[in-house]
């Protein structure tokens, strides 16, 4: 049979239709702002230096001439801006704008900027760079001390490892080609972020008529994905029909919601277990089909299908076995950014998951004998009644770790899963309570959970701003360590919650540490010295900050939790701030490490 090639088309994110061919700009600054509009850019996450100032004049400049500009939050520590734009790309695909000073600004975007590429986040990046003149002719050119220190020989070579393109901004009169290119290629998967410099002169460099030609900006819309070839697809198919013990493995298939169902349904039908690697909601988490124990089900899998996965399994710990197809559905199936890849595919599909899954179901169906669908009926009954006696376990453990002191990381999960209303985003940087607290928090809906995709702490607190931001109607929960909490520079990312009246609620798993980073130590050298001694640097806050504290010195609502009976009330006091507009950060007690 053929498979049919799916119906979704990418969104476009410009206001194509609507746009005038031109627009005024007095000033390169302007031209770009304007460009950004067009190209549907809502929001600007700016920390400002001596080299950004035409861009803080253009904003209040075209503002006041009643043109519209993208508006504006204050971020006070630059990694807090990337994460904003990272967590409002989530939850729209439309990238935002980040400016930051020159190389020093960039150089503080820090860990957030490998967290927007490996989570393939699209953002534009607009850092200034010292201006090129020092004679005093040209409007912009150097006059301050700092204009030649900050003059370094690749301020691009900060973050080159870390974006999908780069660019120097040199000439007024390409902008209205470069500006929607860089938006173009953030949005298009794999999505990530581009990084733009202009030194002042351009900046204030008046374009040709003090205006700005806009026909580019109706054209920046995302390269339209592939649904994957049918045949690889009838393939695929074809094996996932004969397999004894079928397995998807997923990565981050549900960064596109429309993606869910398909699965479900593949799933289903197949009567396949899923395993969900810790990225957004890829499976509504009590889903009978979702595997609690990976590595058992990888060992027994005889087809694997990788979907959307950089890491599908630690061949340390398990690999399949030698017989076993594996299949992949990938956006980016040769992982070129990732230096050592080596998994082992059979075949590899290049495709965007959220349309391939619809043709591979078609296929599977085309395929399906009734001796074959009474087969996995009763697969799937087996797995399902596996699932019902985990599920009954788990409920038996709560009544114990609900009334736990110091509070058990399970019974934040349950206790949030009982009061969240329904329409929440949450949002996980968990670390080493992850796992435990993913499991009672049961998110079930597509889309309402988000995670970094990358290891690069400090991404929590800001991309909780730009969720809220892009789902105003939403509840936005962040999870955090207390680790990930100070890294995530929280006076400046609860301001910017202020400033923007972006409230959110945070919730610190905090046991008083670095529990990720306490564990390799016993990991490595079990009978170490550090075990022996119960002594490991660096890992332990003796005496830590009173986050509440900090947080209502921020205009949030703070709160200390040590008593699992009053961790509930909390969650609902916080929760009630965050309705009333006002950030809120409750500090849950957990076992210290
Ligand atoms: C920017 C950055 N710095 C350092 C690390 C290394 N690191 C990984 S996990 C971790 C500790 C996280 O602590 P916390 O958020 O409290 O979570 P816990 O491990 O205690 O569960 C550290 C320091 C990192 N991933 N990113
Ligand atoms: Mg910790």
């Amino acid at each position: 049979m053929a498979v049919t090639t799916s119906q979704v088309s990418n969104v476009a994110i410009g206001t194509a239709e609507l746009l005038p061919l031109q627009a005024a700009a007095r000033t390169g600054a302007e031209a770009i702002l304007q460009l950004l509009v067009a190209c549907g850019i809502d929001y600007v996450f700016l920390n400002p230096g001596t080299d950004t100032a035409p861009i803080q004049e253009a904003l209040v400049a075209l503002a006041a001439d009643g043109e519209r500009v993208p508006t504006l939050v204050p971020c006070l520590f630059e990694n807090v801006a990337m994460a904003a734009a990272h967590g409002y790309f989530l939850v729209t695909r439309k990238p935002q704008l980040v400016v930051v000073h020159v190389d020093v600004g960039t150089q503080n975007l820090g860990g957030n900027v490998h967290d927007a590429m490996r989570g393939q986040a699209g953002v534009i990046v607009l850092a200034g760079r010292s201006p090129y003149t020092v004679d005093g002719r040209a409007p912009g050119g150097r006059d301050r001390s700092i204009q030649w220190q900050q003059d370094v020989t690749d301020q691009i070579g900060i973050v080159r490892g870390y974006v999908k393109w780069s660019h120097e901004l040199a000439r007024v009169d390409t902008l209205h080609h470069l500006i929607p290119r860089a938006v173009q290629m953030a949005a298009s998967e794999p999505c990530g972020p581009v990084y733009l410099t202009a030194a002042r002169e351009v900046l204030m460099q008046p374009p040709e008529g003090e205006r700005v030609d806009l026909t580019p900006a109706r054209r920046a819309v995302p390269v339209v994905t592939s649904a994957g070839d049918p045949l690889a697809l009838e393939k695929l198919a074809g094996w996932l029909a004969r397999a004894e013990a079928p397995l998807a493995i997923v990565g981050t298939l549900g960064r596109h919601p429309q993606a869910v169902a398909p699965l479900v349904e593949l799933a289903e039908l197949l009567g396949m277990r899923v395993v969900d690697t810790r990225g957004p909601l890829n499976l509504p988490f009590a889903h009978p089909l979702n595997v609690d124990d990976s590595n058992a089900a990888i060992r027994e899998a005889d087809v694997v299908l990788m979907l959307d996965v950089d890491v599908p399994w630690i061949p340390r710990h398990v690999t399949p076995a030698a017989g076993t197809r594996i299949a992949q559905i990938d956006i980016d199936p040769l992982k070129e950014s990732i230096s050592l890849w080596g998994f082992p595919v059979d075949l590899p599909i290049q495709a965007d998951s959220s349309k391939a899954l619809r043709g591979l179901v078609a296929a599977v169906t085309d395929a399906a004998t009734p001796a074959d669908r009474q087969q996995w009926a009763t697969r799937r009954a087996r797995y399902e009644a596996h699932h019902a006696a985990q599920a009954q376990s788990r409920a038996t453990a709560l009544e114990t770790l609900r009334h736990r002191r110091p509070i058990a990381a399970e019974w934040v999960g349950a206790a949030l899963a009982e009061r969240l209303p329904p329409r929440s985003i949450v949002l996980d940087e968990m670390i080493t309570s992850s796992d435990a607290v993913r499991r009672y928090l049961a998110r079930q809906t597509p889309g309402s959970l988000l995670s970094a995709g990358a290891p690069g702490l400090g991404w929590g607190l800001g991309a909780a701003v730009g969720a809220r931001l892009a789902a105003p109607d939403h509840t936005v929960v962040t999870l955090v360590g207390d680790g990930s909490f100070v890294f995530g520079s929280p006076v400046a990312a609860l301001w910017a919650a202020q400033q923007a009246q972006a409230p959110f609620l945070t919730v610190i798993l905090n046991n008083a540490g670095y529990n990720a980073s306490k564990m390799p130590v016993l990991g490595l050298f079990p009978d170490g010295a550090s075990s022996r001694a119960n002594a490991f640097p660096g890992v332990r806050f003796s005496t830590p900050p009173d986050y509440a504290m900090l947080a209502r010195s921020c205009h949030a609502y703070g709160e200390r939790v040590e008593d699992p009976d009053e961790l509930g009330p909390a969650i609902e006091r916080g929760l009630a701030a965050v309705r009333a507009g006002q950030a809120a950060v409750l500090d849950v007690a957990l076992t210290p490490i």
